[in-house]
């Protein structure tokens, strides 16, 4: 696929940005995607390629319920809700979307509906029973994100669905261990019924040649490569829950989010298609054809993406995603990005509404770092970038070129371009298909910034502020380079700051076309002497050291708040006490004291011990979670209660025959204590 992955390509492209969930205000989080993605679509229009752009609110699943139960919302009200503010922030930080729909609209029910039906038709989707977390004290099933626990995999602590602190897997429905009620804070117990699954595992050896060929970052391939060497197990695709896109086999249940969610990326491109009056546009995408689909994501959506995704399209006979791209995560101030431990940048509250330009954040998400590492955005490096490269390098040069024309001549002057300067644009706009060819926008933005300082050198080494005393019209060639290299600079910071970038194209007199609208080339070509100018003004402005004062202080005071909040916190609710038994019932279970004989640690699993108890009438080897709060030697030679009859259990690759019975302190959840009987001999039985 080597030569596939040129651009400028012939080809149409539908560039995508993973949906963020309606569910709360947008952050400097969302902005690791949107903005790379827009600039790459900005990039991709100044090269002359059919570039199409949609997204949309992601409304369904646990997210957005999690949000409204926080509000005393309903689902629909909260996603409403976010959807505007979401909808209405992106053009206030320059990012303008084809066409931004919903999960929940009609195009999107129908389509995943139409899906879904095509992958039961082909025999993808089987029905299974399996155990998913109840919360008896909430009296519902707690699936996804309405859990918390240990991942099965690494042993952080994790949520139902994704191992969010950990390894980053996505973890299927009762995989969890020590499942925990996110709402109340109890332990939920197992209930058994029949879901349904994508038989993922038949599609390992397509997914594997998929991710061999696709294009886009490497991160992404990688990451989904290791997943596919460990064996794919099939996806369970259906929650229990009442909202989201109905199951049309069983309209108890609905889909798990992850089906209809990147469905989305489909219906906005229908949407976008109807608008524009061409019905079927949208298949030139979608079906097997010349356009090419890119996804840009982040690094913790990846899995779904490489994986569920292709399979899903493989199996209902759509396109395959051309590139993934993946953008490295987010930490605010050296701290991993957190909204509840307060480390978030909110981008209306904290940003925009105190007047901040969105191009300088925009010029900050792509050239801090590389698309694929981890960014940390503090605001003495905002502060930075914006005063020393923005104000000192880029807008310092085009200002002074404009002002000494205006000043001297109230005109552009009349000169030549230096074809030195000449062969430094051409540098340019080489280093820049390259930087969209790898996706690398950090390339692209300090290839613009080292031609602001090429022409920064040459302002300084011609002096024309000495010679304009001397010889006008040889100064008047000086600043008629100076004001081509402005121009080209225009051009060329348009994808990342359009913003900037237009007010620099006004001042240079242009007025029939916006620099939005011009192509690359237009780089090469210099003014046009004798166009009159204004009086210039800077394009960029300073951050001045009492405003960063008072945004450090913001992200301080929330960090000491929530910290405050989390000692205070609310206690749990005791679990109510569960529902008589018989008698009969009781005596089915079999408590027995046990001697642990030994104990070990488990390669890679963090919470899990193996351990060897003398049960009095026999040895046998069992499993337990509580690796996190005891080290081996400490439950070594413990002698403690064991339910002994219950049926045997693979856990983390050990065949657990038995399980050490504990207590969670009240009041302390995640607080496991064994339940010890200290000198009773092994075997002794409880009743
Ligand atoms: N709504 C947001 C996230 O997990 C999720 C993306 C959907 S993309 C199809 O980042
Ligand atoms: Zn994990």
């Amino acid at each position: 696929m080597a030569e596939l992955s040129n651009y400028p390509t012939k080809d149409p492209v539908l560039v995508t940005c993973g949906l963020p969930y309606a569910s709360g205000p947008m952050h400097i989080g969302h902005l690791r995607t949107y903005v790379p993605a827009d600039v790459f679509v900005r990039l991709l229009k100044k090269m002359g390629v059919d570039a199409t752009f949609v997204c949309g609110s992601d409304t369904h699943g646990t997210p957005v319920l999690v949000a409204a139960e926080a509000e005393g919302l309903t689902p629909k009200e909260t996603y409403q809700k976010y959807h505007k503010i979401l909808k209405d922030t992106f053009p206030k930080l320059n990012i303008f979307f084809d066409n931004y729909g919903t999960t929940d609209d009609k195009e999107n029910i129908e389509r995943t509906t139409q899906i879904v039906t095509t992958l039961l038709d082909n025999g993808h989707i089987y029905p299974k029973e399996i155990e998913t977390p109840f919360c008896d004290t909430c009296g519902r099933s707690q699936p996804d994100r309405f859990v918390r626990g240990t991942c099965p995999y690494c042993g952080a602590d994790a949520r139902g669905d994704e191992c969010d602190q950990g390894c980053g897997r996505y973890i299927e429905p009762g995989l969890i261990l020590d499942p925990r009620c996110a709402v109340c804070g109890n332990p939920t117990r197992p209930i058994t019924r029949t879901h349904y699954f994508l038989k993922l595992s038949a599609f390992e050896s397509f997914v594997e040649k998929f991710l061999n060929e696709v294009d886009g970052t490497k991160n992404a391939k990688n990451f989904a490569l290791g997943w596919v060497k460990e064996g794919l197990r099939d996806w369970c695709i259906t929650r229990d829950l009442d909202w989201g896109v109905r199951f049309p086999v069983d309209e108890s249940l609905v889909l798990y989010v992850w089906v209809d969610a990147p469905i989305g990326y489909m219906s906005s491109t229908e949407q976008w298609a109807k608008r524009i009056g061409k019905r079927n546009e949208w298949e030139k995408y979608w079906k097997p054809g010349d356009g090419r689909l890119v996804h840009f994501i982040g690094l913790d959506i990846v899995q779904h993406h490489c994986i569920f995704w292709p399979a899903m399209l493989k199996g209902s006979g759509y396109n395959l995603p051309f590139a993934i791209v993946a953008s490295g995560m987010l930490k605010v101030e050296g701290h991993n990005f957190s909204r509840g431990r307060g480390y978030v940048v909110w981008i209306l509250k904290d940003y925009l509404d105190r007047g901040l330009d969105p191009d300088y954040l925009r010029y900050y998400m792509v050239s801090y770092t590389s698309q694929t590492k981890d960014l940390d955005f503090s605001w003495d490096a905002f502060a930075d970038k914006v005063n020393i490269e923005l104000v000192g390098t880029l807008g310092n040069f085009i200002y002074r070129g404009l002002h000494f024309a205006h000043k001297n001549y109230g005109e552009i002057p009349e000169g030549k371009l230096d074809p030195e300067l000449k062969k430094e644009i051409e540098a340019s706009l080489k280093t820049i298909a390259e930087g969209v060819n790898e996706y690398e926008l950090k390339k692209v933005a300090d290839e613009v910034m080292r031609l602001a300082s090429v022409g920064n050198n040459y302002f300084q080494s011609n002096q024309p502020w000495s010679l304009v005393k001397t010889d006008k019209k040889k100064a008047g060639q000086v600043i008629f380079n100076a004001l081509a290299l402005s121009k080209a600079l225009a051009v060329l910071i348009e994808p990342f700051m359009p913003g900037v970038a237009e007010k620099v194209w006004g001042q240079l007199g242009f007025e029939a076309k916006t620099v939005h609208d011009v192509h690359f080339e237009d780089a090469l070509s210099p003014p046009k002497a004798g166009t009159k100018l204004k009086k210039p003004k800077p394009v960029i402005s300073k951050i001045e050291d009492e405003q960063l004062v008072e945004l450090r202080r913001i992200i301080k005071e929330r960090v000491l708040a929530a910290e405050a909040r989390q000692k205070g916190g609310p206690k749990p609710k005791m679990t109510p006490i569960k529902e008589t038994i018989s008698y009969e019932d009781f005596q089915k279970i079999d408590l027995r004291a046990g001697k642990i004989l030994k104990c070990e640690k488990v390669e890679g699993k963090d919470r899990l011990l193996k351990i060897e108890v003398d049960i009095g009438s026999e040895k046998r080897t069992m499993a337990t979670g509580l690796g996190h709060l005891y080290k081996p030697e400490e439950l070594q030679g413990l002698t403690a209660l064991f339910l002994v009859n219950l049926e045997p259990k693979k856990v983390g690759g050990i065949e657990s025959n038995g399980m050490i019975l504990a207590v969670e302190k009240a009041g302390n959840p995640g607080e496991w204590v064994p339940v010890r009987l200290d000198g009773v001999p092994p075997g002794s039985k409880a009743a």
